[in-house]
């Protein structure tokens, strides 16, 4: 008996062995495995999420979810004195908010190539411009004329262009005054074409077309196959002005926009335009096979293009499907005027030729990203879910809950002619019980999906600032992130390459002062003006070493800024009030940052 009862434990223990070499190993691993990014490590992909109406960008590192930076755009950030300083004063042009909704990374060949992040501000109409180099914003332009409500935008795959539409129409030129009740005859839509400069990135208006006023709402750029075109949804056809919820959803039917833009570039190059509020509109009336209508059902909101450039996928808000459209069949039907008629002088392509696949994916598609393997994933707000769907079957294959309401998801490169997948990440609306209470104004979140397998499998919550709409993931080794400026290549206003170039220098009563920020002192740090004066600080961080930023923070102003190693800021100051100011470094920097200080002292008017 014992013999045997001995027998069969050892039996049961080679069996336990043998599931810990076999079935074991095959086991997956843990969630908390897969994004645990051990202390020192970093993680292998960065994410840039829009902040919304905070104005700004968010950097995430991914897998781990760690928030990296704010990079401040379009809103005042006193962390580094954006905002404060003279030139980041100038690119704001007053405004101190914006509210940011699609980040869109550089593309060559349609793939990120980690050169610049660009960025809409929608109230204003304006875009933005990082560089992926120093993560810092440079270049805000001002509002594109005519164009009201610039909530989409698109790169085209040589980041030729970034083509910006009107989500709210208006009277053209901007400033127009017009009774809201002659909105379907005196407002227009716009989608305008901002040429990107190749190699600094500076945009400038080319183009603009006119369209009637419907609401464009998202945009995808054709690439591979539909190179040269680019696809913008629009709800209203209607052309609702006033109770618009009911209103705008009346039409079984909306517009996909289909725009040759390339044509249209080339339209503008033969003088083929009128001048309106100091931009050249094209009438595709007028100038005909620049813009097609593509009818797509119910107030189609993301619109997306697969990574092969053939099928143009629409989101329908208020139908459970997308619909899929075939940019060849466009191509044939155009060439073969396939269409429904006209509207407003620009052909309806007959949506039985375009359209290859309504796909039943459930309730509430917003929006799509594509992976590797010929899958798509769409965002569904009311069931609160992202589904995965197979391109070419058009069959869905999987559906996971995500909490709660996703808008926009991000794919690693998911909207580009190569996306990587391995990750998603849904950015949803809505928190509810995920997080502890920080009051009545909840964090918003992120949730990162393992999407390598068949079945989709939540692996993080985390929550992200402001409110994210898009987002992208791009592979952290496309990035050469700066680690410091080159102080001997600076030709920053104001300069100086060493202390003994600092110094004060009075013209009348401007005051110039050339200021060294070292560790740990300034040089000057005791300054006299006199009442009345304008002075004028540029003050330079003369170190050479990593990762030694220092502040300087005038007392009972609203001056401050951070200086980051060889880098220079100006800031202008009045001196309407006598006294002594301190001043000193706000940002910790050494042993002695304490002692980082100095005087500056204001002489009352005679
Ligand atoms: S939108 S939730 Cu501003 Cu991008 Cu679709
Ligand atoms: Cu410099 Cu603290």
């Amino acid at each position: 008996m014992a013999i045997s009862a001995k027998r069969w434990l050892m039996a049961l223990l080679v069996a336990a062995a043998a599931l810990g070499t076999g079935a074991g190993c095959a086991r997956q691993k843990s969630a908390a495995d897969e994004v645990y990014v051990k202390p020192g490590d970093h993680d292998k992909y960065y994410a840039f999420l829009s902040g919304g109406h905070s104005g700004q960008v968010y950097v995430y590192g991914i897998p781990s979810g760690r928030l990296l930076n704010e990079i401040p755009v379009f809103s005042p950030y006193a962390r580094t004195g954006y905002g404060f300083d003279e030139e980041t004063k100038k690119m704001m042009a007053g405004y101190t908010w914006g509210d940011a909704h699609h980040p869109a990374i550089s593309e060559t060949n349609g793939q990120y190539d980690g050169r610049w992040l660009f960025i809409n501000d929608m109230p204003h109409a304006r875009l933005a411009r990082i560089n992926l180099s120093s993560f810092l914003t440079e270049e805000i332009t001002g509002p594109i004329p005519n164009v009201s409500g610039l909530h989409t935008f698109l790169l085209t795959p040589n980041t030729e262009y970034a083509l910006a539409a009107s989500r709210f129409s208006a009277p053209m030129p901007l400033g127009t005054y017009q009774p809201i009740d002659s909105y379907a005859k005196t407002f227009d839509g716009v989608i305008a074409a901002m040429k990107i400069d190749p190699k600094s990135g500076h945009m400038s208006l080319d183009y603009e077309i006119k369209t009637p006023p419907i609401d464009l709402d998202i945009s995808a750029a054709g690439k591979g196959a539909s190179e040269g075109w680019a696809f913008f949804t629009s709800y209203n056809t209607e052309l609702s002005y006033t109770d618009m919820e009911v209103g705008a959803s009346q039409h079984d039917q909306d517009f996909v926009v289909a725009v040759n833009w390339k044509a249209a570039a080339q339209a503008a190059l033969e003088g083929k335009y009128t001048m309106v509020g100091g931009a050249k509109v094209i009438d595709p009336a007028k100038t005909p096979g620049i813009i097609y209508f593509l009818p797509t059902p119910k107030s189609p909101h993301g619109v997306d293009v697969t990574p092969d450039g053939k099928y143009i996928v629409a989101s329908s808000k208020l139908s459970p499907t997308v619909t899929v459209h075939s940019f060849d069949n466009m191509m044939n039907a155009i060439r073969k005027k396939d269409f429904d008629g006209s509207w407003r002088g620009t052909p309806v392509v007959r949506y039985k030729s375009t359209m290859v696949a309504e796909v039943p994916v459930g309730l509430g598609p917003l929006h799509t990203q594509f992976d590797d393997k010929g899958y798509a994933y769409t965002t569904l707000f009311v069931d609160s879910a992202v589904v995965k769907w197979q391109l070419g079957s058009w069959k869905v294959l999987d559906k996971i809950p995500v909490t709660y309401n996703p808008g926009h998801l991000a794919v690693v490169g998911g909207d580009t002619t190569k996306p990587e997948g391995k990750y998603l990440l849904a950015m949803n609306k809505i928190t509810k019980d995920r997080f502890l209470g920080v009051g009545p104004d909840f964090p918003t979140i992120a949730q990162l999906v393992d999407i390598t397998g068949q079945k989709m499998r939540l692996l993080l919550d985390f929550p992200t600032m402001g409110e994210p709409h898009y987002g992208q993931i791009i592979a952290a080794d496309k990035l050469k992130p700066l680690r410091l400026f080159d102080l001997a290549k600076s030709s920053a206003p104001g300069v100086v390459h060493s202390e003994q170039e600092a110094g004060i220098t009075r013209n009348g009563n401007k005051v110039e002062v050339k200021m060294v920020a070292i560790r740990s002192h300034f040089k000057p740090d005791n300054i006299e003006v006199n009442q009345g004066d304008e002075v004028t600080f540029h003050v330079t961080n003369t170190e050479q070493d990593e990762n030694i930023a220092h502040g300087f923070a005038l007392d009972f102003t609203n001056l401050d800024i951070e200086v980051a190693p060889g880098e220079t800021k100006t800031v202008v100051w009045k001196a309407d009030k006598p006294g002594v100011y301190p001043f000193y470094c706000s940002n910790f920097c050494s042993a002695l940052h304490q002692e980082m200080q100095g005087y500056l002292a204001v002489r009352p008017r005679k």
